[in-house]
């Protein structure tokens, strides 16, 4: 672990490369690696940065590094992201006047050669379990040159991943008590950020924002972008806590009774897409959430299940599983039982295209996969529904999960998630689940069918909220599109 002079907590840091000169102080900048924390308020990634530098009186900046559709994301996703970016860049600007660079083709190529062209003496890097990730940052380690040491900062999680736990959990129950024990310590207050001491010598700052996220959408055109879902670190405290609709000011009440109602989206915090981009700490919302406690104790208890057990503990899969998208990574009972029914009998089956286009006999699993489709966020109650019947409708197991990854990441405003990867894992695998009474197909993986979702909430309501919405998407997608002709017509 990084010496303790830092604001942030030693546990937070892992020091994943260690100069050779380490013992003279560093003359060369610090550059931040902003990778899955996209944001400059409550970001213990920039608080560790900047101290540093300040420490080293070296200049600071901030480095992104823009892949070409990452993981096959298209204009839903990139369009949110760079929307949110451009905001940060000029906050930056106009508060801390860090300089923020943005690179685009691999990370492994950009990142070194901005360290050796700025002449760096530590980069930051921000943490993450996916596997490319963790092997684009081995392979920067043995690329960058020795005068350089590495950083990683976990300023994701409210509990750094690695002090949480130093094995793969089996589930909320064996991991809960570990984070409950760590909290204490971890959340806590953010320190307010300081001034760069030393200006970055000269920089010509000119990203054309308009220009590439333009050039992005278009080419991930497939999946449009969405229209209610406004990017960036100000819109993110607007869902947790805006005092019309936000969160914890005038929602947070019903979401131990209505959480699981697809009718009710509104109950759920709608924070998903700017915890996965990191425009919000998820420590910023539990701290904001703590505040509200004595008003709706229930609610922030069940919330804050969620935003930290559950989501933490999916980081905790991604990390110690290497195979966390793949049958290979569930347990051994899980797996067993699956292929012990992978050739039962299936009353349908149905190929990709299908299930894309939302063609099945079921309208309930339709009226799911039309709104992700089409509104990009799909209920949270109905995502495990929808990833069940995946399995029910193909043909094995490691057919249904890789379909079910890959709508989720197509199509989710929050998906490429370890959250996603968990949420089908979960469903389609039986990770952080217990076996239940054995069927078919299924095994011994939960069950779940239409009959019981018309017990818990109005299914023909649902069905028939979602037809409405799709209609005013296309609506709005057909009215785009025409102005779009109009103005190529213009020009
Ligand atoms: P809220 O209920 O308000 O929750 C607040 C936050 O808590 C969420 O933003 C999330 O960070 C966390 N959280 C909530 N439920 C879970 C959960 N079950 N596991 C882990 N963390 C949770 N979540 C994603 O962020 N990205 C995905 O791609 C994704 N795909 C999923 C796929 C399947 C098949 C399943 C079953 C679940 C998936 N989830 C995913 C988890 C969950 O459904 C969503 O996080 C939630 O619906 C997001 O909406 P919200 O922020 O309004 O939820
Ligand atoms: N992070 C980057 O540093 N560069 C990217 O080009 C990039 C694209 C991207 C597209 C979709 C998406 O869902 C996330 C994206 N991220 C990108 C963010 C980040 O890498 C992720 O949130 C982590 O993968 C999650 O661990």
């Amino acid at each position: 672990m990084a010496s303790s002079v830092s604001p942030v907590q030693p546990g937070r840091i892992r020091v994943m490369k260690q100069a050779l000169n380490c013992t003279a102080k560093p003359k060369g900048p610090v550059v931040y690696w902003m990778f899955r924390d996209q944001r400059v308020r409550d970001n213990w990634a920039l608080i560790h940065a900047l101290h540093q530098a300040n420490q080293w009186e070296v200049p600071v900046a901030i480095a992104f590094n823009l892949f070409h559709q990452f993981k096959g994301a298209k204009a839903r996703q990139l369009g949110f992201m760079l929307r949110g970016l451009k905001k940060l860049n000029s906050d930056l600007r106009s508060t801390l006047q860090i300089p923020f660079f943005l690179f685009q083709g691999e990370a492994v190529d950009t990142i070194p050669k901005f360290l050796e062209d700025c002449g760096a003496s530590l980069l930051v890097t921000d943490f993450s379990p996916l596997r490319e990730v963790r092997q684009w940052k081995e392979e920067l380690c043995k690329k960058v040159n020795e005068s350089v040491s590495i950083h990683e900062v976990d300023a994701h999680n409210v509990v750094p991943l690695w002090v949480a736990s130093d094995k793969l959990e089996y589930g909320a129950r064996t991991i809960r008590s570990k984070i409950n024990k760590a909290l204490p310590q971890y959340l806590v207050d953010f320190p307010e950020l300081n001034f760069p001491k030393r200006k970055w010598p000269s920089f010509s700052n000119s990203i054309d924002w308009d220009t590439l996220i333009e050039s992005v959408v278009r080419q991930g055109a497939e999946v449009p972008e969405l229209e209610w879902c406004e990017s960036g670190e100000q819109a993110a405290l607007e869902v947790l806590m805006g005092a019309k609709n936000g969160f914890l000011k005038a929602r947070l009440k019903n979401y131990p009774t209505d959480r699981n109602n697809p009718l009710k989206p509104k109950a759920l915090s709608g924070l998903s897409p700017y915890l996965h981009f990191g425009q919000i700490s998820a420590q910023r919302c539990a701290l904001e959430a703590h505040k509200v406690q004595k008003l709706h104790p229930q609610a922030v208890d069940v919330f804050l299940e969620e935003l930290i057990v559950r989501r933490e503990l999916a980081d905790n899969f991604c990390f110690y599983q290497p195979q966390y998208d793949s049958l290979l990574g569930a347990w051994e009972w899980a797996r067993k039982t699956l292929m012990d029914h992978a050739s039962d009998k299936r009353e349908h089956i149905y190929s990709r295209e299908q299930l894309e286009k939302g063609q099945t006999a079921d309208p309930l699993w339709n009226a799911s996969q039309l709104e992700m489709v089409h509104h990009g966020k799909m209920h949270g109650f109905m995502r495990m529904y929808w990833a069940k019947k995946i399995l029910e409708w193909t043909t094995g197991p490691e057919e249904a999960l890789a379909i079910a990854i890959y709508l989720n990441d197509k199509y989710q405003i929050d998906g490429r998630d370890p959250n996603g990867y968990v949420g089908c894992m979960w469903s389609i695998c039986g990770i952080h689940d217990q076996g239940w009474k054995e069927r078919p197909v299924f095994g011994k993986i939960r069950y779940m069918n239409y009959a019981g979702c018309k017990r818990k909430f109005d299914v023909d309501g649902y069905i028939a909220y979602v037809k409405k919405m799709v209609g005013e998407c296309k609506k709005r997608k057909a009215e785009v599109l025409l102005n779009d002709k109009a103005k190529s017509l213009h020009t």
